[in-house]
């Protein structure tokens, strides 16, 4: 790209200037944020819960809407002069409703962490706490009595939670055990299939016919298929437990409208939430998403459960998800499920295992324990060649959570760079390379290592190279020029 002042980006100009302002001041991070540009351009990122944001979505976050101090939300601020900020969370809500057709949108948490200690405060607020305040001809629960408060504190405290397991596929947040909602909730967690590694809605079932909890939560961060939320729903009706999805990995896809009718968790769950920084392609952050009956006690998320609201990131979202309005969006979230079915393809094509046997989604898991090595080990072998991945535990996972036997793969970065299926099956050729040329390395003692691994010679500087000429196909923020 010409550097001549005539024809240089605004978004080159933009990054040239703030690199230049923050440099003066340190210039060590602004050399770090320049390095991970040069590292994010020379890898192929396969972190299924990964993205590169727009410069317009980058840009929205940094800027003076930060120092402002917004607790509460619109029209009940404890602060004064937020104008602006209603102003910026009034736009993000309205696309956030528009795009997803929910009732209610809250815009505020900073992660999906977040928006999950929201959502569960807000069902357990709007299923335990008001009746037991209308009970008690309480306003609010300083108005009630120290016998009522105590008896109020052991309901909370001794509700159920039901959600996938984490070495199924869920999540830390649905109710694993060290996780604070395995803590604040008597929890069961539901499995899969151990024969098909496929979600068992009739075992979901009587679970939760047994266990009757107040939450049951659909959702997953390693799950290569698809939940179908209505069977869900119906199970939660049938035991009077409230359905809340997180679809923090597949927002995107449901944007982008690849997920529908039966298989989109908004019209079927009572309350959803999401990053926004995964397959949707926003800013770090979160959303809560769900039925109006449930808005007022979401809206309270801040300060009852959230530290002040981020002005400048929840303008970020906005401009996320005013793209994820666009049709384009929609073309990319085909592309991004139909280039992780290549990956799948291109993997088992070679000999791979896959949980599963395959995808259906923007994620494919596989078991690396066939090439003898840890998924700690298949991840130091693949990031040394060029390939970011994230090891993950797989169902009944000998090697734990830690080492784990699986590594997750997933295709939203490498879509939106420009990738597609030809090109992710070579993608596939390179990580197979890769796992065949990796051993054990034995550790001090003679035992078999989980970390140290051998990369056969030469394995490492070919990958690199043929990952290179991949990315050199597709530039990654084609529009920023630093030099
Ligand atoms: N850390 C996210 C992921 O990688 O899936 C979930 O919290």
């Amino acid at each position: 790209m010409s550097t001549d002042s005539g024809t240089i980006t605004p978004e080159s100009r933009a990054y040239r200037a703030a690199l230049e302002v923050i440099g003066q001041v340190e210039p060590g991070i602004a050399a770090a944020i320049s390095a991970e540009l040069r590292d994010q351009r020379a890898s192929l990122k396969l972190i299924a819960s990964e993205n590169y944001a727009s410069p317009a979505v980058l840009l929205a976050m940094g800027n003076w809407l930060s120092d402002k101090y917004a607790e509460g939300t619109i029209g009940r601020r404890f602060y004064a002069g937020c104008a602006n900020i209603d102003t910026v969370e009034a736009i993000a809500s309205e696309h956030a409703r528009e795009l997803f057709g929910a009732q209610h949108a809250y815009v505020q948490p900073h992660s999906g962490i977040d928006a999950n200690l929201v959502a569960y405060w807000a069902i357990l607020a709007h299923r335990i706490e008001s009746p037991a305040l209308e009970q008690a001809g309480a306003r609010q629960v300083n108005d009630l009595s120290e016998q009522d408060w105590a008896q109020l504190r052991r309901s909370l405290g001794n509700q159920r939670l039901m959600g996938m397991s984490l070495d199924a596929g869920g999540h830390l947040t649905h109710g694993f055990r060290p996780n604070i909602s395995g803590k604040m909730f008597d929890q069961r967690g539901y499995g899969t299939d151990p024969q098909t590694g496929l979600l068992d809605y009739d075992a979901v079932r009587s679970a939760a016919k047994e266990f009757r909890p107040l939450i049951l939560v659909a959702g997953y961060s390693a799950y290569p298929r698809l939940i179908n939320f209505a069977v869900m729903r119906e199970i939660a009706d049938e035991v009077g437990a409230t359905l809340m999805v997180d679809m923090a990995h597949f927002a995107g896809l449901v944007a982008g409208k690849v997920l529908t009718g039966d298989f989109d968790p908004v019209p079927n769950a009572s309350v959803v939430t999401t990053t926004t920084h995964k397959s949707l392609r926003g800013p770090r952050g979160g959303l809560v998403l769900g039925d109006a009956e449930f808005a007022d006690q979401v809206d309270r998320g801040c300060p009852m459960v959230l530290g002040g609201p981020l002005g400048n990131i929840i303008a970020a979202k906005a401009v996320a998800l005013a793209e994820a309005r666009q049709p384009s969006f929609r073309d990319y979230a085909q592309r991004i499920v139909e280039n992780a079915r290549a990956l799948a393809e291109g993997l088992l094509r070679r000999g791979a295992t896959l949980v599963t046997g395959g995808t259906d989604n923007h994620l494919v898991l596989l078991d690396v324990s066939g090439y003898g090595v840890t998924g700690r080990q298949a991840e130091s072998a693949l990031l040394e060649s060029g390939i970011v991945t994230n090891r993950n535990s797989i169902p009944q996972d000998p090697n734990g959570a830690w080492f784990t036997s699986g590594i997750r793969l997933g295709t939203p970065a490498l879509t939106t760079r420009g990738f597609g299926p030809s090109e992710l099956d070579e993608v596939a050729e390179l990580i197979v390379t890769v796992l065949k040329g990796t051993s054990q390395k034995p550790a001090a003692s003679g035992s078999p290592s989980k970390v140290h691994y051998i990369l056969a010679d030469g394995v490492a500087a070919e990958v690199n190279s043929r990952a290179a000429d991949l990315l050199a196909k597709h530039p990654l923020y084609p529009s920023i020029d630093l030099s």
